[in-house]
């Protein structure tokens, strides 16, 4: 957490002299710590975190690397930082984020817009190249991410319910240590599974259904993202044939990433694969995005991305077919981004059929 620190710092703006941090999970990122109002960087001396009374105890025993401020009730966080911090146009205070009702609070407390700086960038720099420390925890929550798809290869039948389903998974990537779901668990089943993001229903699995499971684990806050469709019952050709198109897709799209290129061109080597079948239209979302902290973060593979890709970003590749009234087909995993390649962190079997 220190190193993170110290490389924030070595990326200061100009003339920032305090480094406010508002974000909660950039507050997590930098401390350990989730449940705290912000956290004060000074270029020198102690950190400073600000924690309302109801956390006050815990973040005092968790936290090693920051000053524990205490929040009274009432008692407003801005005023506190602007009373015990030097901010003028020459000590700036650069914040990752503000709503606009705390930016206006402040800017009138420190009565000079411009001894602030907005600067969201820098962190979500930092965020997005993972330490080997935060790659592990990826990739326990990665593995039980696997144990959750194979679960649901187990129970898919028809009869079973979508809801069911989500249950079962969630249970057993419980059972195995994960923290809590890295996002609301996708379960959809037949015309409902061409919704990318389909609720999950009462609704019956029937014979035949193409059910899409969309899933991650999360373990020490740091989160994983796995999809797998799975045909109930009888698989018909035109499922098996969308299901090799996406599938192609996904292993070339792996197969082009590697540190150096741009995230924009994996989007493209899947769109073109696509648009060859016929299906260009029916690919109806990003090819992937980064995955840490958050379940969507940097780098974003997409078209429209300027992001490069960098040895130990970790993101999503997650192609997929979405026919109305047909169904969905979706095939996603986490990937770590190495020197010459890409090395998979989540490992589920690749096929429609249920154990
Ligand atoms: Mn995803």
């Amino acid at each position: 957490m220190n190193n993170r620190i110290l490389k924030l710092k070595s990326q200061f703006p100009q003339d920032t002299s305090n480094f406010l941090i508002l974000n909660n999970t950039n507050i997590t990122y930098f401390t350990g710590f989730n449940g705290a109002a912000a956290l004060l960087i000074p270029q020198d001396g102690e950190n400073v975190l600000y924690v309302s009374e109801t956390n006050f105890e815990q973040a005092k025993h968790e936290v090693k690397n920051a000053k524990i401020e205490k929040m009274n009730r009432g008692e407003n966080l801005f005023q506190k930082i602007s009373q015990h911090t030097e901010i003028s146009v020459k000590n700036k205070l650069s914040i990752d984020s503000i709503s606009i009702e705390n930016w206006k609070i402040l800017t009138k407390l420190v009565n000079n817009g411009n001894s602030l700086a907005v600067s969201s960038n820098i962190v979500k720099g930092l965020r997005a190249i993972k330490t080997s420390d935060e790659i592990e925890l990826i990739r326990k929550a990665c593995k039980i991410a696997d144990i959750g798809i194979t679960t649901a290869y187990e129970i898919v039948e028809p009869g079973i319910s979508e809801q069911e389903v989500m249950a079962e998974v969630e249970y057993a990537m419980r059972k195995q240590g994960s923290n809590g779901v890295a996002f609301e668990t996708i379960v959809t089943s037949g015309a409902n599974s061409a919704f990318p993001h389909g609720t999950c229903r009462r609704q019956t699995i029937m014979d035949g259904d193409l059910v899409v499971i969309d899933l991650g684990a999360t373990v020490s806050y740091y989160r994983s993202d796995i999809t797998r469709t799975i045909v109930a019952g009888k698989i018909s050709g035109k499922q098996q044939e969308i299901y090799g198109t996406v599938k192609a897709t996904q292993d070339l799209a792996i197969k082009a990433i590697r540190a150096g290129i741009k995230a924009a061109e994996i989007d493209t080597v899947a769109r073109t694969i696509i648009g060859r079948t016929g299906f260009r239209d029916c690919f109806v979302h990003n090819l992937g995005h980064g995955i840490g902290l958050d379940v969507h973060e940097a780098p974003m593979l997409r078209p429209d991305s300027d992001d490069i890709l960098e040895e130990g970003n970790v993101v999503t590749v997650e192609p997929g077919i979405y026919i109305v009234g047909f169904g969905g087909i979706r095939i996603e995993d986490t990937v770590l981004v190495t020197k010459d390649g890409a090395e998979k962190l989540t490992n589920a079997a690749y096929t429609l059929q249920t154990n």
